[in-house]
C-alpha cells in the first residue's frame, strides 16, 4: 500500500513513527513517501538548518531527543557556548553539537550545487529511512522561508518564523504569514507524483497553518490532492480546541479562525475525506458533510499510542477507499 503524507515537525514525526510501527507490527512492508515542510528553514552562522526535515530524520531514525521532540538525544551545546562567548547572534535558537553535524554537511552539499532533494536523500540514507520503507522529500528544492508579520514597539515588521516561534514563543500576535517565493517554487521531484499515485494520503497532526498549510501552498500540491483517487485522511492537531503541542491556536488566530478541530478541517475542506478527532470533539459538525469523522483518543503519549492512531487513520481510509464520491 503506497502511503503519502504531508508532515511538519514534532507532531508529524511522532505520528509517522507510529505509522511505521503499526505497519511493521502488521507485517506490512511500509511504502511511505513523506513530503516535508521546508518553510521553517533558516540560515544561522552561515549554516542551512531545516528543522522539520531534521525532526523527521531524527525521529524516524531513532535519534531524536524525546524530551524536546526535536534535536538529537544526549546532545551537548559546547559549540553554542563558544558562539555565545564570541557574541555571535542569535543565541535564542539552540544548535546542539551533534545536530550541527547535520547542518554543516547539508550546507557543504548545497554549496557544492546539490539540490535540497539530493541532500535530504543522503541524510535520510544515514538515518536508515529507506530501510524502513520511507522516502523523505522536501516540499520544494527552492529555498523558501516562512516569515511572520507582527507589530510591536518597533512598529510593524516581518520576523523569521523561528524567531516568532522560539524567541517570542508566539506571544506577539501574528498578523499574517508570508512565504517569500512560495508561489514561484516548483514542487520537488517526486512530490506531485507521490500524491497522484498514492493509495492513501495522510495528514498527520502537524500545524495546519505553518506546516501543512505551507506545503499546500506549493504550486500543484492542492490540485494533486483534489484530483487524487486516494482517500485523504487527516488527524486533528487540536483536542477540545487546544493544540497538543506548539502554537496552532495562535496560527489559526492569524487567519481569523477559532481554535477548533472544525476550523482546521475547514482548511482542508476541498480535498479531505476523513477526519480523526479526539473523543472530546466527537460531536463536531464539519462544514463539508461528506467528510467522515471518527473519534479516537489522539494524545500521542508514546509510540504505542501513535501506532494505534495511525492504525485508526488507515482503517478510516480503507472504509473510504474507492473512487471519491462526487461533491
Ligand atoms: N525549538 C525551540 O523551542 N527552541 C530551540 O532552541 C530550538 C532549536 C532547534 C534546533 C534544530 C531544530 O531542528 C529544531 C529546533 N527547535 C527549537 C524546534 C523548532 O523550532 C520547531 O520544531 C519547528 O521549527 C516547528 O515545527
Amino acid at each position: 500500500m503506497r502511503i503519502t503524507a504531508l508532515a511538519g515537525g514534532v507532531g508529524g514525526a511522532r505520528f509517522l513513527n507510529g505509522l511505521l510501527h503499526h505497519l511493521e507490527a502488521h507485517g506490512e512492508v511500509p511504502e511511505v513517501t513523506v513530503i516535508a515542510n521546508t518553510g521553517d528553514d533558516i540560515t544561522l552562522y552561515g549554516l542551512r538548518v531545516s528543522p522539520d526535515v531534521d525532526t523527521l530524520l531524527y525521529t524516524l531514525g531513532g535519534a531524536v531527543s524525546e524530551s524536546q521532540g526535536w534535536g538529537r538525544a544526549d546532545d551537548s551545546q559546547r559549540v553554542q557556548g563558544e558562539l555565545a562567548a564570541y557574541g555571535a547572534v542569535p543565541q535564542w535558537f539552540t544548535l546542539g553539537d551533534l545536530d550541527l553535524g547535520t547542518h554543516i554537511v547539508r550546507s557543504q552539499w548545497l554549496g557544492q550545487g546539490q539540490s535540497l532533494s539530493e541532500v535530504t536523500g543522503r541524510l535520510a540514507e544515514r538515518w536508515g529511512l529507506p530501510g524502513r520503507g520511507v522516502r523523505l522529500l522536501p516540499m520544494t528544492d527552492t529555498p523558501v522561508e516562512t516569515h511572520v508579520v507582527i507589530s510591536d514597539d518597533d512598529g510593524q515588521r516581518a520576523v523569521h518564523f523561528q524567531e516568532w516561534w522560539v524567541r517570542l514563543r508566539a506571544s506577539v500576535p501574528a498578523e499574517r504569514f508570508v512565504v517569500a517565493g512560495l508561489d514561484r517554487a516548483a514542487a520537488a521531484p517526486g512530490v506531485l507524483d507521490a500524491l497522484r499515485t498514492a493509495d492513501v494520503i495522510l495528514l498527520p497532526p502537524s500545524n495546519p497553518v505553518v506546516s501543512i498549510g505551507i506545503i499546500l501552498g506549493v504550486p500543484g500540491v492542492r490540485d494533486a490532492l483534489r484530483g487524487s483517487a486516494a482517500p485523504v485522511v487527516g488527524v486533528s492537531p487540536l483536542i477540545a480546541g487546544a493544540p497538543v503541542r506548539g502554537h496552532a491556536d495562535a496560527c489559526l488566530a492569524a487567519l481569523g479562525l477559532p481554535s477548533t478541530t472544525a476550523a482546521v478541517a475547514g482548511l482542508y475542506a476541498d480535498f479531505l475525506d476523513g477526519w480523526l478527532v479526539d473523543p472530546a470533539d466527537a460531536g463536531v459538525r464539519l462544514e463539508r458533510a461528506r467528510v467522515e469523522v471518527h473519534a479516537e483518543p489522539l494524545l500521542m503519549t508514546d509510540v504505542a499510542a501513535a501506532s494505534r492512531i495511525a492504525g485508526a487513520a488507515l482503517e478510516l481510509a480503507a472504509r473510504l477507499s474507492g473512487p471519491r464520491s462526487a461533491g
